[in-house]
C-alpha cells in the first residue's frame, strides 16, 4: 500500500510534545519498526537530539517526537482512551505489550480490536468465560467478542433496536474465527428455542452451517490457509422473548475462478481434497484417486494442510451436512457433481477432421468425459457436443460452429465454474430453507464477515470488487463513528471545531455512480463484442482525466490507479470484461437441465424465476437479471442471442451492496477490527508496520483522533452530581438544580477543558 496512507498525519493526532527536556522519554519515528523509544540528550530549541534504544543517536524535528508514557503498566491498557498519550507509537505499543502477554483483545471507545494470535487460546472461549460475560456491563470485563455479543444482544433485547456486528480485517486477520465466537454466544444467549423438525434447533443448524459453507467456499491461499473465498451477512432472528428464532445467510462473490485455475502454493476449494480421502467405497463409485491426478488440483504442488485428516474433514462436513438439514440422497448428488468437476477439468482436447474443430484428445480424455457425464447423469455425446460446439442462433438460421481445443478447453473450464456457483449458490439456500425464516421477528443480530481492503502487486477485477465493498463499509464506518459524533455534538451546542476526516464520497462516485462511474462503463463495454481491455482503458483515461482520485499509471496502455481511502491500488483491467461477464452458455444449460439426477437438473432450472426462492436473500441475484434483462431489450443483442443468461458480476455486487447497506443502516452497528500482527501466519511476532497499515486502513487510527479531540466522557447532569457531588457535598441538599450543582462542583475542584451542554 502506498503513500496515500498518510491521510492520517501522526501530527495531527496529539500534538504531545510540549515539556521536552533532557532526560524526557519519547517515541521517534523509525524506517524499520515504525515508532522506536529513546530519551532525550539535548533540546536545542526545534531541534532534539535522542539516543534511540536502538544505541543510535539521532537528531530529530521538536514536531516529530511524542512523549513516552512511562507509567505504561508493563500489560498495557484493556482501552486505549485510558493512554496518557493517545497517538499512534502509544497506541501501537500498548497493542504489542497486550500481545507479549496474550492479551489479543484491546477496546478503542466501542471498536473491538482483535490481533490474531495465531495458536489456540482455548480458555479464551470455554462455556465459563461465556457465562462470565453473561450480564456483565460493556467495559466490565476484559475486552473480548463475546463482550461485543452480549453488548449488541443486551441492546436489542432492552431497546428492541436490531444490531449489527461488523468483522473486517485483511486475509487472515481473524475475521472468521471471531464471527464463529460471536455466533457461538449468540447462539448460547438466545439457545433452547423450539426444536425444528428433525430434532434439531435453530441455532445448532446456524452453528453447523459454518462447517459446510468452510468445506465449499474456503481454500488454502498465500495468505491464510483457510481463506474464506466469498464474504458473508448471516442474519440472527429472535422472538419476543430473545430466543433465536430463525436465521438467514446472505453471501457474496464466490471466487469462481479457483475451480479450474490453482497457482502454487494454493489449494483449490477444500471439498476436493475432502472427497479424495473419502471412504475407500465412495472414492471408487466416484472413480476418484489421488488429488495429484487431476488437473484442477495438480496446477499446485500443496495438497496436504499441516494439521489437517481430509478423511476426519470429509467425515465432519457431512454430519454437519446432516445437521443443517441436508438430506443423505442430497449428499450424495453433491460429491457426485463435485466430484464430476474433478473428471471434467481431465479433459484435454486435441484438433478434430474439421477445421478448428475439436475432440477429446485420448482415451484417457475420452474416459474422464464419460465418467463425468455419467457422474452427472447426462448423456455422454451430449457433453461431448456442448464442450466442443456452439449453436448460434441469430434471428434469420441457426449455425453450429466448432470450437477449437483451445476454446474447447476454456469452455469446459466455463461449465466447471457455472456448476460449483450453482452448487454453492445451492448449498446456501438450501440452508437458509432449513433454518427457516421467522416472519414474526422484530428485532436481529447481523453478523458480517467480507474480505478487507486488498492491495496487491497486480490487482485485477477481484480485488476492484472487494475494495468497493470496503469503501461501502468504510463510508457507513464514517457515517456512524463520525458523523454520529459530529451531530450529537452539534444537538449539544458544543464549541468544537470539527474534525476533518476524509470522507470517501468522491471514490465512492467515481466508481460506482450511475451513470458514469467506472463500474457504468464497464458494464457498457461488456455490452459490445468490440470491446477490449484497451478500449475499455482509454474510456476510462477520458472519462476521468481530471478527477483527483483516479490517475493513469505511467508506461500503462490499460491499468488504470484509484487513490482509495486506505491507499493507491493500481488495476490492471486484462481481464476486467471477461470476469465482469458471467456467461451461462445455452448447451451446458440445456445439457444439465436434461440430466436425469434431479438435483442437477435443479441447478439448471431454465428460467431465473423459477428456482427455489424461499429463503430471504436469494432473490437478488434474479430481480437483478430479470431488470437486466429489460435493460437489454434496448441495445441491440444479435451477438447474445445464444447466450441463455448473461450476469454482470459488478452489477449483481451493487445490488447485494446496497440490499447490505440498508440493512445494515436499519440497525446499531458495532465494530470489530482484526489485526494480523505478521504474514509468515506464527505465533509472537507482532510486526509494528504491517500492524500500523492495518490499523489505518480500517479507519482505527481516525476513530481515536476524533475521540481524544473531542469529549470522550459524556455524563447526565444527574449521573455527575451522583457520581462527583461528594466533591461539593452543599450541592446534595437538594437546594439547587442538577446543572447549577455540575456546575459547581466543577468550579469548585477548579477543573479546565469541559463544557457544559444543553443535557449534559
Ligand atoms: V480471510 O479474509 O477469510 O482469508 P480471516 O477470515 O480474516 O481470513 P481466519 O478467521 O480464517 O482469517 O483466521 C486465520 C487463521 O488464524 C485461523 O485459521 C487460525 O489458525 C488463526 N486464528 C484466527 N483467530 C484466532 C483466534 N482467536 N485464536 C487462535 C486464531 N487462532
Ligand atoms: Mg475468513
Amino acid at each position: 500500500m502506498s503513500s496515500r496512507v498518510q491521510i492520517l498525519e501522526t501530527d495531527s493526532l496529539v500534538a504531545a510534545t510540549p515539556n521536552l527536556i533532557a532526560g524526557s522519554h519519547i517515541w521517534v519515528e523509525d524506517s524499520d519498526v515504525a515508532w522506536i523509544d529513546g530519551k532525550v540528550l539535548e533540546v536545542n530549541k526545534e531541534e532534539i537530539k535522542v539516543l534511540c534504544t536502538s544505541g543510535k543517536t539521532v537528531v530529530f524535528k521538536a514536531s516529530n517526537v511524542y512523549h513516552k508514557d512511562t507509567e505504561l503498566p508493563p500489560s498495557g491498557v484493556d482501552d486505549m482512551t485510558r493512554l496518557a498519550y493517545l497517538h499512534e507509537p502509544g497506541v501501537l505499543d500498548n497493542l504489542r505489550s497486550r500481545y507479549d502477554i496474550n492479551e489479543i483483545y484491546t477496546y478503542t471507545g466501542n471498536i473491538l480490536i482483535a490481533v490474531n494470535p495465531f495458536m489456540n487460546l482455548p480458555h479464551l472461549y470455554d462455556s465459563h468465560m461465556m457465562a462470565q460475560y453473561k450480564g456483565s456491563a460493556f467495559g466490565e470485563l476484559s475486552p473480548h467478542p463475546f463482550a461485543v455479543a452480549d453488548a449488541a444482544y443486551r441492546l436489542m433485547i432492552n431497546d428492541g433496536i436490531s444490531q449489527s456486528i461488523l468483522v473486517s480485517g485483511e486475509s487472515g486477520a481473524g475475521k472468521t474465527e471471531c464471527t464463529k465466537l460471536l455466533m457461538r454466544y449468540l447462539a448460547y444467549m438466545g439457545g433452547r428455542a423450539a426444536t425444528v423438525a428433525e430434532g434439531r434447533t435453530v441455532e445448532q443448524k446456524v452453528l453447523e452451517s459454518n462447517p459446510v459453507l468452510e468445506a465449499f467456499g474456503n481454500a488454502k491461499t498465500l495468505r491464510n490457509n483457510n481463506s474464506s473465498r466469498f464474504g458473508k451477512f448471516v442474519e440472527i432472528q429472535f422472538d419476543h422473548k430473545g430466543r433465536i428464532s430463525g436465521a438467514a445467510i446472505r453471501t457474496y462473490l464466490l471466487e469462481r475462478s479457483r475451480v479450474c485455475q490453482v497457482s502454487d502454493p494454493e489449494r483449490n476449494y477444500h471439498c476436493f481434497y475432502m472427497l479424495c480421502a473419502a471412504p475407500p467405497e465412495e472414492v471408487k463409485k466416484y472413480k476418484l484417486g489421488n488429488p495429484r491426478t487431476f488437473h484442477y488440483l495438480n496446477q499446485s504442488n500443496c495438497y496436504e494442510l499441516q494439521g489437517v485428516d481430509e478423511s476426519k474433514e470429509y467425515r465432519a462436513t457431512r454430519s454437519a451436512m446432516d445437521v443443517v438439514g441436508i438430506s443423505s440422497e442430497e449428499q450424495d448428488a453433491i460429491f457426485r457433481v463435485v466430484a464430476a468437476i474433478l473428471h471434467l477439468g481431465n479433459i484435454e482436447f486435441a484438433k478434430g477432421k474439421e477445421t478448428d474443430s475439436s475432440v477429446p484428445k485420448d482415451e484417457k480424455s475420452r474416459f474422464h468425459l464419460e465418467t463425468a457425464a455419467e457422474l452427472f447423469m447426462c448423456d455422454a455425446k451430449a457433453l461431448e457436443d456442448s464442450l466442443c460446439k456452439r449453436v448460434i442462433v441469430t434471428r434469420d438460421e441457426t449455425i453450429t460452429k466448432w470450437l477449437d481445443p483451445e476454446s474447447a478447453a476454456l469452455s469446459r473450464d466455463a461449465l466447471a465454474k457455472i456448476v460449483y456457483t450453482r452448487l454453492f449458490d445451492w448449498l446456501v439456500d438450501n440452508i437458509n430453507n432449513s433454518i427457516g425464516q421467522d416472519p414474526e421477528s422484530k428485532s436481529l443480530i447481523g453478523v458480517l464477515d467480507i474480505y478487507g481492503f486488498e492491495s496487491f502487486k497486480t490487482n485485477s477485477f477481484e480485488q476492484f470488487c472487494i475494495n468497493l465493498a470496503n469503501e461501502k463499509l468504510q463510508q457507513h464506518f464514517n457515517q456512524h463513528v463520525f458523523k454520529m459524533e459530529q451531530e450529537e455534538y452539534k444537538k449539544e451546542e458544543i464549541d468544537w471545531s470539527y474534525i476533518e476526516f476524509v470522507d470517501n464520497q468522491d471514490v465512492l462516485d467515481l466508481i460506482d455512480k450511475k451513470p458514469g462511474g467506472i463500474i457504468a462503463l464497464l458494464d457498457e463495454a461488456c455490452m459490445f463484442p468490440r470491446s477490449t481491455p484497451e478500449t475499455f482503458a482509454q474510456k476510462l483515461y477520458q472519462t476521468f482525466k481530471n478527477h483527483k482520485r483516479f490517475s493513469k499509471p505511467k508506461l500503462s496502455r490499460s491499468g488504470f490507479t484509484i487513490d482509495h481511502y486506505a491507499g493507491d491500488v493500481t488495476y490492471q483491467t486484462d481481464l476486467f470484461l471477461d470476469k465482469n461477464k458471467d456467461y451461462i452458455v445455452a448447451e451446458h444449460q440445456e445439457l444439465l437441465y436434461a440430466s436425469k439426477c434431479s438435483f442437477v437438473s435443479s441447478l439448471f432450472l431454465p428460467s431465473p424465476n423459477l428456482s427455489s426462492k424461499k429463503s430471504k436473500f436469494s432473490s437478488i441475484g434474479s430481480q437483478f437479471k430479470v431488470g437486466f434483462y429489460c435493460f437489454l431489450e434496448t441495445v441491440d443483442l444479435s451477438f447474445l442471442l445464444n447466450l441463455s443468461s448473461f450476469e454482470i458480476s459488478s452489477f449483481v455486487l451493487q445490488q447485494q451492496l446496497q440490499a447490505l447497506l440498508e440493512t445494515l443502516s436499519a440497525t446499531k452497528p458495532h465494530y470489530i477490527r482484526c489485526v494480523k500482527p505478521n504474514n509468515l501466519l506464527k505465533p509472537a511476532i507482532f510486526e509494528n508496520k504491517n500492524v500500523l497499515l492495518q490499523l489505518r486502513c480500517g479507519g482505527v487510527m481516525e476513530a481515536i483522533r476524533i475521540s481524544c479531540a473531542g469529549y470522550p466522557t459524556r455524563k447526565t447532569f444527574h449521573e455527575f452530581v451522583d457520581r462527583f457531588g461528594l466533591l461539593s457535598p452543599e450541592v446534595l441538599n437538594g437546594s439547587i438544580d442538577a446543572v447549577a450543582a455540575c456546575k459547581r462542583i466543577l468550579e469548585n475542584v477548579g477543573l479546565e477543558g469541559y463544557q457544559v451542554t444543553i443535557t449534559r
